[in-house]
């Protein structure tokens, strides 16, 4: 399997986060890519590939205009203020305040182009996000030959909604790519999010289209972020009824409930009858993650890849999360593998 990767990704560093009340080092951190590529070449997967440069024409499909033009101009913005170091929200327009009105102010318009505290802007995070999106979109295009590919996205991506940041997430990388492939002719794409948290974005993004089914198997939101969005009951909208999965699991939840999920899920994705799957690859489900409440262990991330290959679909692999750094390479590489044996 081919896989796509651009070292780009460094630009979104040197960041801290809020968590539980104190200031610690972030956790979406570059380390996190590179041991992911240091297992790619260990492994000797297949080639990797730089990205090709693209317009941010389907991302305008997925994404409103005017956020994107504030994420490649929100750091440029801070720094007019006269503010320094990373450019963080801290308030947010909640119903009952007015959200109809964007601010014309960097500090107000942070908040109205995110939903939490955790996608800080530095001076190369735009550079960054970028090379993801591009990172995703060379990779969808690899399916035009290839039965599968990797996209090394970093930061990633499925937090992130058509107007806002969240979650360590900027552009929707997913999005984006099946986007790409239903422009490709794919009629019906399926979105399979595996990564611990709820992939609210995706979720958001699709939920009145009936021609992308968004699946989702995670934490149940009552007791872990996302919080606000990833209960069962959410169906889809409109044109869009019965073209949303979720499958929230318990915290502790280990490899037997989490398989069957992967079962459910992956029975949901044949029904749909799709001729392409994007994967949204975390592997924060993983027990020693540092941030997550799963008990998958190393040897489990090689039958997830085994059972979405029994698909028999046109695959993208689009990377998300996955906090435990040493051992990222191995589990996220682990799927890869899994599905090309
Ligand atoms: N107590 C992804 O995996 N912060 N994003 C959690 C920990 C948000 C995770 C704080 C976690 C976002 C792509
Ligand atoms: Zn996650």
């Amino acid at each position: 399997m081919k896989s796509v990767y651009s070292p780009r990704h460094h630009g979104q560093s040197g960041q801290y986060e809020l968590v539980s009340g104190a200031i610690v080092p972030a956790f979406e951190k570059p380390e996190r890519a590179e041991f992911i590529r240091a297992r790619l070449a260990e492994v000797a997967l297949g080639p990797v590939l730089p990205p090709e440069t693209h317009s941010l024409d389907i991302a305008r499909k997925v994404h409103d205009a005017a956020y994107l033009s504030f994420l490649e101009t929100a750091y440029d913005q801070w720094l007019a203020r006269g503010n320094t170091g990373p450019a963080l929200p801290f308030i947010w327009p909640r119903p009952g305040l007015r959200s109809d009105v964007p601010p014309a102010d960097i500090e107000g318009l942070l908040g109205h182009y995110s939903f939490d505290g955790g996608a800080p802007f530095v001076a190369g995070t735009w550079d960054a996000v970028k090379s993801s999106h591009d990172v995703a979109l060379t990779g969808a295009a690899l399916l035009a030959r290839d039965r599968a590919a990797f996209a090394l996205c970093r930061p990633p991506g499925h937090h992130a909604g058509r107007a806002f940041a969240g979650g360590y997430c900027f552009i929707n990388n997913a999005a984006v790519a099946a986007q790409a492939l239903r422009d490709a002719g794919h009629a019906r794409v399926a979105v399979l999010d595996v990564d611990y948290h709820h992939g609210n974005g995706t979720q958001e993004i699709f939920y009145d289209q009936r021609d992308v089914l968004v699946v989702n198997i995670h934490a149940d939101p009552r007791h872990e972020f996302p919080y606000f969005l990833g209960h069962a009951d959410e169906r889809g909208a409109g044109d869009g009824v019965g073209a949303n999965l979720n499958l929230p699991l318990p915290l502790g939840t280990e490899w037997p409930a989490w398989h069957a999920a992967l079962d459910s899920a992956c029975t949901a994705v044949a029904d749909f009858g799709p001729t392409a799957l994007v994967i949204s690859l975390g592997t924060d489900t993983f027990i020693g993650d540092p941030i997550s409440q799963f008990r998958l262990t190393s040897a489990h991330f090689p039958q997830i890849g085994a059972r979405i290959a029994a698909l028999g679909l046109p695959t993208l692999f689009v990377m998300e999360g996955g906090y435990a750094v040493a051992e990222i390479g191995v589990n996220a590489v682990g799927v890869l593998e899994g599905f090309d044996a």
